[in-house]
């Protein structure tokens, strides 16, 4: 192999492995010089670059990294897509990073660049980067299995309302990028079922589960509710307030066995096994009491129903403060009025 394919090879796996090291190699052996567009342009056409490296390097927030974010969104040509068809583009460039301030940036600059190359389709910036939001909110609500109230047309124009500097978007233009969402859904690079686009809302769930209480040892069948990174369990479907609440925030869940129920799964805080999970329940007397379980044991009615309620509560938990991105976009957009 000649020595510049070599070195290539080397930086590719560096870059891999820690992007902004595999950069200062490939800049130290002259595979590319120090220049922003240089650099942005090799991300852009990522040959054997991992995607989601590719994502964390645009998403640091060095000087150098912001520049190269904005030329990398610049390489990228938008002019006569519509938003979705640009937001398949963009998404499957690079692997969006979990963060919420870096996903800010990266829909920022898309959202720039999309109205630079489709000057008139949005009175605003802020118009689109909404907008981009809600079809990514979109994509998953209609294609993870989770959710299960899939929202008609409807729901996604009232959903985007006001939006356009306080007018709403055409209704054919809303029609054209709905249908295409529901369609096809995006294609997310390195696919882990993990991704922004899977689990950055609530995938709401509800069952039965059985669930071991906390001192005394008893298996209750409870109605759970799986909302705002919550837990929820009431005794009857029906039942206006729940029996127990279980913040997610600081848990893991796993999968367990028991020897006495099958298809279990375990509720732990990860930082403080053996001390009590915060959670609160209500006691025999109807008062609001804190829970006394060091875990949260519940058995479910199959292997498959055992393994999406893991899935949905690990993306409960790794949920990213999503709404208040856009709502943040929304207020400024109202204030603009
Ligand atoms: C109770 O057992 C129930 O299992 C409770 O579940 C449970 O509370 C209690 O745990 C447990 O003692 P008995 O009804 O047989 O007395 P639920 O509230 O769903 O009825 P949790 O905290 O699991 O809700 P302790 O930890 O309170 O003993």
């Amino acid at each position: 192999m000649a020595q510049k394919e070599k070195e290539l090879c080397v930086g590719r796996k560096k870059f891999n492995m820690e992007p902004t090291k595999g950069i200062q190699y490939f800049i130290e052996h002259k595979l590319l010089t120090p220049d922003i567009q240089d650099i942005a342009r090799f991300l852009y056409k990522g040959e054997g670059l991992n995607k989601t490296a590719i994502g964390t390097y645009l998403g640091e927030r060095d000087p150098v990294n912001l520049q190269v974010l904005q030329a990398f969104v610049d390489c990228h040509e938008f002019a006569s897509l519509n938003l979705v068809q640009a937001l398949r583009q963009f998404l499957w460039s690079f692997r969006l990073p979990g963060e919420a301030q870096k996903i800010d940036r990266m829909m920022e600059a898309f959202a720039t660049r999309y109205c630079l190359c489709n000057p008139g389709v949005f009175q605003s910036t802020d118009t689109c980067y909404v907008l981009s939001f809600s079809i990514i909110m979109l994509n998953t609500s209609l294609h993870n299995p989770n959710v299960r109230d899939k929202p008609p047309f409807e729901r996604f124009v009232s959903m985007n309302r006001g939006i356009n500097n306080g007018s709403d978007l055409p209704e054919d233009q809303l029609r054209t990028l709905f249908d295409s969402i529901k369609s096809e859904p995006f294609s997310i690079p390195e696919d882990d079922g993990n991704d922004l686009t899977h689990t950055f809302f609530n995938p709401d769930r509800e069952g039965w589960l059985l669930k071991l209480g906390g001192r005394v040892k008893t298996w209750k069948r409870r109605w759970f509710i799986l909302t705002d990174n919550c837990l929820y369990y009431f005794e009857f479907t029906t039942d206006k307030e729940p029996r127990g609440i279980i913040p997610l925030e600081n848990l893991s869940v796993q999968k367990v066995d028991d020897p006495k129920k099958p298809f279990c799964l375990e509720l732990y805080n990860p930082s403080c096994r053996g001390q009590k999970i915060k959670a609160c329940k209500t006691d025999s007397d109807g008062r609001v009491v804190e829970g006394k379980h060091e875990s949260y044991r519940v058995s479910a009615a199959s292997a498959q129903e055992r393994d999406q309620w893991i899935e949905a509560i690990r993306a409960s938990i790794t949920r990213v403060p999503f709404y208040d991105l856009v709502s943040t976009r929304k207020k400024k957009i109202a204030s603009k009025q």
